[in-house]
């Protein structure tokens, strides 16, 4: 029988603060889960926006983190797909090939857990970890800024023991999302032209399915030209820095497309997060069949607006949660790609801290880091 486990973890207690390391305990799992060992997690901007109180659904204390690379350590009762020693990713959509979503075949946002999940306990409405006599909450299913946490078996992706957990933990979320979103969500197709808006990790990652996908141009967007030199490396034919243009960057596109009597792309992206640049990235679609893909978090609250015409006339608005990936089937493959060296993943780490600097981590990604890993 699994006894709690002592540990060190990156507790945060309130929206806003920094994060600190605290001795945890974190209980036994439970029927229908598996307690894993954190190898490595990346830090996403989704971990920030939580931290810094952003997010509606942000419960604390917690224990954040979304990009982990583990290793099971025991497994609750009733658990058959995952054993001890198995290499795993955790996921935020868990995949539990059942509910009225996973079996539509139409989407990967597998609704099974979402009601606790996104109140930051397990599935029984418990939480597993203790601080100082204290209950601290679970973040997305995952909580991987912890030495060891606990996570749903539909939660887990078991991936091949030869891949590097300290860079493979970045498929957890931003890598697999921008490559997933051109690659299921909008399949895009040899020779099309294209826009990323953003060049973090989920922009670079559209950028280079994009380019797997033998698109014809590639237009990457960003205020910071910073992030050139890296998206040519991943694929862009060209960059566009808006502050260099006196009109809005939705025309700006539309001229450098203009061919045949008509400008637009055939696909845009949007991974920034914010209104005026979704809307840009609808506007600058082609008339007639121009698809707008965000990928983006906006605020709390944010709503985005467009005139209701740029719909009429046949441009599509549509989103992508972790890339339309359904994680424990597809991880596995994707894993098994970047063994075989078909994409990238190693180019996306910035740099990796200790799990005592956590908090300095988090600040390299306001100076514009695309990943920071955390070696625990
Ligand atoms: P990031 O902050 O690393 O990258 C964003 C980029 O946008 C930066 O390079 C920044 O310079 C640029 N930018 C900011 N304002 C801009 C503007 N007005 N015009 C042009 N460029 C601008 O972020 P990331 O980790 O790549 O994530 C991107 C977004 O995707 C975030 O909102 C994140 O929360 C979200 N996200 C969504 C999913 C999902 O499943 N949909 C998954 C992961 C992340
Ligand atoms: O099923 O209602 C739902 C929500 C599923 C989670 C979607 C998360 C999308 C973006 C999260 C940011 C990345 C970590
Ligand atoms: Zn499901």
């Amino acid at each position: 029988m699994a006894q709690p486990i002592n540990c060190k973890a990156a507790v945060c207690w309130e929206a806003g603060a920094d994060l600190v390391i605290e001795d945890i305990a974190v209980g036994p799992p439970k029927a229908g889960e598996v307690r894993v060992k954190v190898l490595a997690t990346g830090v996403c901007h989704t971990d920030e926006y939580t931290r810094s109180g952003m997010d509606s659904e942000g419960t604390f204390p917690c224990i954040l983190g979304h990009e982990g690379g583990c290793v099971v350590e025991s497994v609750g009762e009733g658990v058959t797909t995952v054993a001890v020693g198995d290499h795993v990713i955790p996921l935020y959509i868990p995949e539990c090939r059942e509910c009225k979503f996973c079996k539509s075949g139409k989407t990967n946002l597998c609704s099974i857990i979402r009601v606790t999940q996104g109140k930051g306990v397990m599935p029984d409405g418990t939480s597993r970890f203790t601080c100082k006599g204290q209950t601290v909450y679970h973040f997305m299913g995952t909580s991987t800024f912890s030495e060891y946490t606990v996570v749903a078996e539909i939660s887990i992706a078991k991936v091949a023991k030869e891949a590097p957990l300290e860079k493979v933990c970045l498929l957890g979320c931003g890598i697999t999302t921008g490559y997933g979103a051109v690659m299921n969500t909008m399949k895009c197709e040899a020779g099309c032209n294209a826009a990323v808006f953003g060049l973090g990790a989920v922009g670079l990652a559209s950028i280079m399915g994009l380019s797997k996908a033998g698109a014809k141009r590639i237009i990457a967007v960003d205020i910071n030209p910073k992030k050139f030199e890296l998206a040519k490396q991943f694929g862009a034919t060209e960059c566009v820095n808006p502050k260099d243009h006196d009109k809005p960057i939705q025309e700006v596109l539309i001229e450098m497309t203009f061919e045949d009597g008509a400008g637009g792309l055939d696909y845009t992206f949007e991974c920034i997060g914010r209104p005026e640049t979704m809307r840009a990235a609808l506007e600058c679609c082609h008339k007639g069949w121009g698809k707008s893909c965000i990928m983006g978090v906006a605020g709390a609250g944010v709503e985005v607006s467009t005139r209701p015409f740029q719909l009429v006339t046949g441009r599509t608005w549509t989103g992508s949660a972790f890339g339309g990936t359904r994680g424990r089937t597809q991880l596995p493959q994707m894993v098994d790609e970047y063994l075989q060296g078909q994409f990238k993943v190693d180019e996306f780490v910035t740099g990796e801290f200790p799990l005592e600097k956590i908090n300095d981590a988090f600040h390299s990604m306001h100076d514009g880091a695309i990943r920071p890993v955390v070696i625990m």
